[in-house]
């Protein structure tokens, strides 16, 4: 129990003097359909953060949204944590990523294989661009930030947050990349797997 509890503490801690620095209410973009600032959030449902992209084939976009609620201390990939969602994406598509972080503490997400969500400091993304610009640092905001990669190999991985400690305290969620699923879907929690559409 120590050793986490600490951690989280220092986190909860992180978030209290971040949030000093929070955007002054008020200035809500426009199309968000999730957080406050209070937490409160639109209960997440799986067809509203993968679909298909109808211009192009064996394309899937993903919306990724950091923080969509207070679950975890705000580490949570749209209101999961800790491989609590799974993406799966056949072999071969094309992954278009739309990512946005609802928290003033930087965030950020990176592809990288299911054994790799404990490291503290990740390394590069598994496929060639499979991440957000500088995913030690992070981002914030929720203008977001978009980056796409192909899924060429088949495999369990996650993607996780790479601010330093934030995967190994749980932000993370499972993408695996299926050579025998013929359409991409998510899956939250003990729900069925919803296919894009
Ligand atoms: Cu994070």
């Amino acid at each position: 129990m120590h050793r986490p509890c600490s951690i989280a503490l220092f986190i909860a801690l992180s978030l209290c003097a971040h949030a000093e620095d929070a955007p002054t209410a008020g200035h809500e973009t426009h199309g968000a359909t999730n957080a406050t600032a209070a937490g409160t959030a639109v209960e997440p449902k799986e067809d509203m953060f993968i679909s298909l992209d109808p211009s192009a084939p064996k394309t899937v976009k993903l919306i990724i949204i950091a923080s969509y609620n207070a679950m975890n201390y705000g580490m949570n990939f749209n209101g999961f944590a800790k491989g609590g969602a799974k993406y799966v994406v056949p072999q071969g598509w094309n992954v278009v990523v739309n990512f946005t972080n609802n928290s003033p503490v930087p965030h950020s997400a990176i592809v990288v294989e299911r054994t790799s969500v404990k490291k503290i400091q990740m390394g590069d993304p598994y496929f060639k661009g499979a991440s957000t610009p500088s995913p030690l640092r992070g981002t914030t905001g929720k203008a977001g930030v978009e980056f796409r990669f192909t899924a060429e190999e088949p495999g369990e991985y996650a993607i996780a947050c790479g601010f330093p400690a934030h995967s190994a305290n749980g932000h993370w969620i499972g993408f695996d990349v299926s050579a025998t699923q013929e359409k991409p879907s998510l899956r939250f929690g003990e729900n069925a797997p919803v296919l894009a559409k």
